[in-house]
């Protein structure tokens, strides 16, 4: 064999290539490929929102009802006293105080109170919940709900602190005081707390929508606000949850004293007489911090009795629950 029929051997005979329309073809191919991988990340991204933004309203609620059931659950404890509760020393009658004066945590005798939609409960200046403690300009809509109780944190005397609400007790007796020093004549070993008094209403709150291209981006969300009052005339306001569109609460009175409820009511038909609740019943709607253009369902949800919506193209839900109040009514 020569070595130009070798050389002839190894060469490859000349390739046809690919044509223009295989070419196309091809090209057409890739790009439904990319397409598909692009519908299905993005179908995945928006699933991803959805669960997230669901996940988000379920803990909000689950947190904030948490809170709630906690400190009703706690309402009329007065740290092991459980005589007459008009025999506490230096507590106030209700009187329709506002809860920075120096009277309002001390209205011992409303261990739950609330106001059915407003933050006003009709009386004059220094009225209950108004201007100065849920101002018009802060509250937004729904219920408003107060509860008062001794912590169950017992405290050090000498832990004490001027100008704070604190209630002593023994077992036959307790007083309500604001200073550094406890009052005497107790049998030992009598206990001190704080004396706790919420007030829990829906204002508008500063958490927003974070996804940047969503058109509820920036927007304020209203949220479930809780005001504390800790000595005279001192009270602070915390934001416990984001996203809460709406609150409701019912009270189950038991009008004739044989332990059982009656009817469930609105704050407003409770009448003056707040002892006879023996239970709470609360609503709340939590709503998604962002708009979610493709969400078109309207659901409405019934709270209290009224039938309630979301803003358009929210995702909402409804947490609800019934809490029996432990500590029984002494008066
Ligand atoms: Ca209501
Ligand atoms: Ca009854």
């Amino acid at each position: 064999m020569t070595f130009a029929n070798v050389l002839n051997r190894r060469t490859p005979p000349p390739s046809p290539g690919f044509s223009l329309v295989e070419l196309m073809v091809a090209i057409l191919i890739g790009l439904i490929l990319t397409a598909s991988i692009i519908l299905v990340l993005v179908g995945n991204m928006h699933s991803y929102n959805v669960n997230n933004s669901s996940a988000k309203i379920q803990e909000s609620g689950r947190y904030a009802l948490a809170t709630l059931l906690r400190d009703v659950r706690l309402a009329g404890y007065w740290g092991g006293y459980e005589d007459d509760v008009t025999n506490i020393e230096d507590a106030v009658d209700p009187a329709g105080t506002g809860c920075n004066s120096d009277t309002w945590a001390r209205m011992v005798e409303q261990r739950i109170y609330g106001l059915n939609d407003t933050n006003n409960d009709g009386t004059a200046t220094g009225n209950y919940t108004n201007a100065d403690c849920i101002p018009a300009s802060e509250y937004l809509r729904g219920d408003v709900l107060a509860v008062r109780h001794a912590a169950p944190i017992t405290l050090d005397p000498a832990a004490l602190t001027a100008n704070r609400n604190y209630i002593i007790t023994d077992i036959d007796k307790a007083t309500v005081f604001t200073t550094n020093v406890a009052p005497a004549g107790f049998a030992q070993p009598a206990s001190i707390r704080e004396l706790v008094a919420h007030a829990y209403y829906v204002g508008m709150g500063n958490g927003t929508c974070s996804i940047g291209l969503n058109p509820s981006a920036g927007q304020a969300l209203p949220s479930l606000y809780r005001v504390t009052v800790t000595g005279p005339g001192v009270s602070s306001k915390e934001e416990i949850v984001a996203g809460v569109q709406d609150f409701q609460v019912q009270y189950g009175v038991d009008i004739d004293g044989d332990s059982s409820i009656d009817d469930y009511v609105d704050a407003d038909t409770v009448g003056a007489d707040w002892a006879d609740v023996i239970a709470v019943r609360l609503w709340l709607l939590l709503r998604a911090a962002c708009i979610e253009p493709d969400y078109t369902a309207t659901p409405t949800y019934t709270m209290a009795g009224v039938n309630k919506t979301c803003p358009a193209n929210v995702r909402c839900q409804l947490f609800t629950s019934t809490i029996r109040l432990r500590n029984p009514r002494l008066i």
